[in-house]
């Protein structure tokens, strides 16, 4: 999982990344670090991978992962003419942003809008977004034109569906409902998926806070989002939490359990994003490897086969699935097939989180 971290120059974005990669990425302001571009990999802690991993003693654990890319803010990003280019290969690529939005004061810290306002400064960054997906509609606007023109009549039809499609999207836009938000069908979604809009995906916001508060919240704010509701948010101190992530364990516990800290912000932001995305993790066990992989909630049985290997996805015969909690109980697969604890089931099958499974396939 890709995620982009976003928002306004100065809001503690690189502050962020670090603390949720436990990096130690530059953030003094210094000629070139504003514009420098930072990848993290972080693995998604999963405590049953370890209660797994003692029951198989495997040859390796291999949990899930979530890349965390650390991008330059909107001004930077102008100098780039706009969100373009790499940046725009970037963003597109991402499964979901992570929009940074300040929320501490510190006057030694320059606000670009001068005052400290995290309503005004979240609606502006949802504003970019929607304005880059604006200009990349206008452009689909002017060559389906074009293309329905030059085509031969049996291809006008479907250029024609297409360009109706881009004519709803686009004042839906313009009223700022993100894409995510719009009810197409699903031959358009499928078609609109060429254009990988910014605002189909996801959005976690942070609120950076002060270190000793106050709490920041999207209720609070009671900001006029057509799509608050569908927003993910985590608060935290960025500064605190960077400082945090970089101790040693026995200190960093000491000092969390004095702060009242007790959840690290990593594990925090980890949980939001899967909340916001809507993912669960199904694991796979046996001798070489006891790993974790993170699917959409519910996707079916071969769809889920295929994320392990697309030869699993075109030769799926049928999925062996044990709940953790059962296997966990049982001691391993034998005894749980024993006591009817492990289950047979076929390709459309909704894969649940925790569900153990191990996939008969005919590669
Ligand atoms: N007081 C305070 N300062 C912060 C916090 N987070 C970031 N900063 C400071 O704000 C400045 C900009 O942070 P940085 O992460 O580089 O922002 P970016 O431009 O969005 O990447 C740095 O001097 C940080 O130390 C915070 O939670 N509290
Ligand atoms: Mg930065």
């Amino acid at each position: 999982m890709n995620i982009c971290i976003i928002g306004l120059p100065q809001s503690g974005k690189t502050t962020v990344f670090n603390a949720l990669t436990r990096g130690s990425a530059d953030t003094s302001g210094a000629s070139g670090s504003a514009t420098e571009m930072h990848l993290g990999v972080v693995k998604v802690p999963d405590p049953r991978l370890e209660v797994l991993s003692g029951m198989y003693n495997p040859r390796k654990v291999v949990p899930a992962e979530v890349r965390y890319w650390d991008l330059p803010g909107p001004e930077a990003l102008a100098k780039s003419k706009g969100i373009s280019g790499q940046y725009r290969n970037i963003l597109q690529g991402a499964d979901a942003f992570l929009v940074v939005v300040r929320a501490f004061n510190n006057p030694a810290v320059v606000h670009p809008l001068e005052t400290v306002d995290p309503g005004r400064d979240l609606e502006t960054m949802l504003t970019e977004l929607t304005f880059a997906d604006l200009e990349v509609m206008e452009r689909a606007v002017e060559r389906l034109e074009d293309g329905i023109k030059k085509a031969k009549p049996a291809e006008r039809p479907a250029l024609t569906r297409q360009l109706e499609t881009v004519r709803e999207v686009r004042p839906a836009l313009e009223s700022g409902i993100p894409l995510r938000r719009q009810s197409l069908t699903d031959s358009q979604t499928a078609f609109m998926v060429n254009y990988q809009l910014l605002t189909g995906k996801p959005v976690i916001v942070v609120f950076n806070t002060d270190e000793a508060g106050p709490e920041v919240s999207l209720d609070e704010l009671k900001l006029d989002l057509p799509d608050a509701a569908s927003l993910g948010e985590v608060c935290l101190s960025a500064r605190l939490e960077a400082e945090l992530a970089l101790m040693s364990a026995a200190d960093e516990a000491e000092f969390r359990a004095e702060l009242g800290l007790e959840q690290a912000a990593c594990d925090r932001v980890i949980r939001a994003s899967y909340q916001t995305l809507g993912l669960i993790s199904f694991l796979t066990v046996g001798p070489d490897e006891v790993r974790a992989w993170s699917i959409p909630a519910g996707l079916p049985a071969q769809e889920a086969a295929g994320t392990i290997h697309s030869d699993f996805h075109r030769g799926f015969i049928r999925a062996e699935v044990i709940p953790y909690e059962d296997l966990q109980r049982c001691g391993n697969i034998a005894q749980g097939r024993k006591e009817g604890a492990l289950r047979s089931e076929g390709k459309t099958y909704p894969v649940k989180d925790g569900d153990v499974i191990n996939f008969l396939v005919n590669v």
